[in-house]
This record gives structure tokens, sequence and C-alpha cells, in this order.
């Protein structure tokens, strides 16, 4: 059989974008959105001044007290853009988080969509509302480390893993018209209340309540060990999920335009595993980034010269401008 090479190539193209599933602006959007989070993110949990970087970082600008989780956070911030950016303008869309612990993500997240100003007016969307932001986290009278009734959207302290899921069927439960996206981390999978809340779906007509999107957050690790499931290869996780009738789509989290063509597929019952590497674009790796990395910045030269490298590689100044305009 004879093949047209310049044909194959040009369908070859065509299918490409085809598949491509947003603009190549849209994954540049998303991924200054995660970015400028991640930076946040780190600022809320060291700094206590110098917010933008204005001048170089010193013992000073660290809080006297590092209290917070920082591992989780990247791949809280990639869902969140990657859902928004389909999702936003959907009022019978909402978001449920797991790892409430992953709070700095959340904060910062609903900081830059303003929903934070709603219900404090220090909260502004510009330099000072930042500088807010970030100095009161894990602060007294501030907000606090993890999810809490001050934030918005949340009735419940964060912390206790496991009901994420559970709340998210309840949710659905006599909704068709809604879509109900939950985070769920692989340690938190590991809870029984998480793992049987799998067969909640066998309980559920499709035709009478919303729309489950589960997301397992695959980062691979829970404190200091590994997650079970991180130990699974990718053929018996996915089979693990096949049994309890839902359609594995693992993915690579920071593959933004995988993630929005995985999110906007039509599988029945989808099981979504994100895949990301814990702590990614910190110092530390996998399960020392669970909490705070670097937790002698504010009295050791080289953990302080290190935090400054870190916070330096966001180009925080540029990104600030880039997101809000
Ligand atoms: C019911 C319950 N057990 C234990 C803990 C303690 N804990 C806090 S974070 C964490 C690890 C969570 O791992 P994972 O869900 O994978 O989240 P991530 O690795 O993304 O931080 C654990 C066990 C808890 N918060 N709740």
């Amino acid at each position: 059989m004879f093949y047209d090479v310049k044909l194959v190539f040009q369908k070859f193209l065509q299918y490409n974008l085809y598949m491509s599933a947003v603009g190549t602006i849209e994954i540049e959007k998303i991924e200054r959105r995660v970015r400028f989070c991640d930076y946040l993110c780190v600022a809320q949990l060291f700094l206590q001044d110098n917010f933008l970087l204005d001048r170089e970082l010193s013992f000073n600008d660290v809080k006297p007290r590092l209290l917070g989780h920082w591992g989780t956070c990247h791949g809280i911030n990639l869902a969140y853009a990657n859902l928004k950016s389909i999702y936003a303008e959907d009022e019978n869309f909402l978001f449920v988080l797991g790892p409430g612990h992953g709070f700095p993500a959340l904060n910062a997240n609903l900081w830059l969509d303003k929903e934070l100003e709603k219900i404090d007016e220090k909260a502004t969307l510009d330099r000072a509302g930042l500088e807010y932001l970030c100095k009161t986290f894990s602060w007294p009278d501030g907000f606090p480390s993890h999810a809490s009734p001050m934030t918005p959207g949340i009735i419940t302290e964060g912390g206790e893993l496991g009901y994420a899921l559970a709340n998210a069927y309840g949710l659905a439960l006599g909704h068709p018209e809604k879509t109900i996206a939950v985070l769920i981390g692989d340690g938190e999978l590991e809870t029984a209340t998480a793992l049987d809340s799998l067969n909640l779906r066998d309980l559920f007509d499709a035709s009478n309540n919303g729309k489950i999107l589960p997301i397992l957050h695959l980062n691979g690790y829970k404190i200091s060990a590994p997650s079970i499931y991180a130990r699974k290869s990718e053929r018996e996780l996915n089979e693990m999920i096949r049994g309890f009738g839902f359609t594995p789509l693992s993915f690579n989290g920071d593959d933004i335009d995988v993630f929005q063509k995985v999110l906007k597929s039509e599988s029945n019952s989808p099981f979504f595993i994100m895949k990301t590497e814990k702590g990614k674009g910190g110092p530390n790796s996998h399960h020392e980034s669970h909490q705070i990395p670097l937790k002698n910045a504010k009295t050791d030269e080289s953990e302080l010269k290190a935090l400054a490298e870190w916070l330096t590689s966001y180009a925080p100044q540029k990104l600030f401008q880039e997101v809000i305009q």
C-alpha cells in the first residue's frame, strides 16, 4: 500500500489540532495562574514582610512560627485552575476539597477570585491585599493554617481526612443539574470513610442526581511515607477503581492540555487520577515537603538562601503584573 507522506502529515496535524482541548493562550493562562498560586502558598507559609521580594530576603522577613502544609499545594492549584477554566460560568458546579491542610492553596485561589474580599474587606485584589493575605496566614487573629468556617464555602474546620467523596455524593443527591468535582488525597483514600465512599456510586441513580467527578491526587506520599496507592502499579490501581464501577483516567497533572482533554472526556463514571510530584517547585522532594521545608529559614543562613532562591524562581513581580492586570 502507498501512503502520501505529505497527506499523512497533514492529517496528523489536523488530528492534533482537533484533539487539542484548549488553545495555547488558555494553557499559558492556566500555567501562570498555577505558578502565581504556588508562589502565594510559599509566601503565605513563610513571609511576614517583603512579600514580592522588593529587596534581598532577610531573617526579619521570615515569620517567627512556621506552620502549615506545602507539599499538597501545587496539586490543589492545578486542579482548581483546570476546573475553573471549564466550569467558571457554570453556577451548578461545585468543587469539594478533601485535603483541607492544603489551605494556603485554597486561600490563594479564593483571594485571586475576589471571594475572600467579599467577607474580608482587607483582602483586596491588589498589592495591599496580597500583603494582608500572606502576613496573616497562620497568624494570631489572622487566617488559620487549615480551611475553617471563616473561609468562604467552608462550614466545618478542615483537618480530618476522609469525608470529601461522601460529602460530594450528599451534595449531588436530588440535584441532577449539579456537577461536583472532588479532590481526594492518595493518603486520604486510605481512610475507611473515603475508601468505602467509592461504593456510593453503586447506590446512585445518575438520572435523579448530580454528576460526580472524583479526582485522586496521586502525589505519592502521606506524611512521611509513600501512600499505598502510589505503591500499586498503574494496572493494579486502575483495576481497583474499575472494580468500584468507575472508569479510571490517569494523567500527569502538569500536562495542562491533557488535563483539559481528560476533564472534558465523556466517559461513564470517570475517576480521574491526577499524578503530581509532591512539593513540586520547592527545595525538598516528596515526603520531606509535606509541611514546612526549610523550617530553620528564620535562623539558618543556608536555609534562608534556599528560601530566597525558591521564592525568586517564580519571578513574583512579573507574575503579579501578568496575573493582576
Ligand atoms: C482521619 C485523619 N487521619 C490522619 C490525619 C493526619 N494527616 C494529615 S495530612 C495527612 C496525609 C494526607 O495525605 P494525602 O491525603 O495524600 O494528602 P497530601 O499528600 O496531598 O498532603 C495525614 C495522614 C488526618 N488529618 N485525618
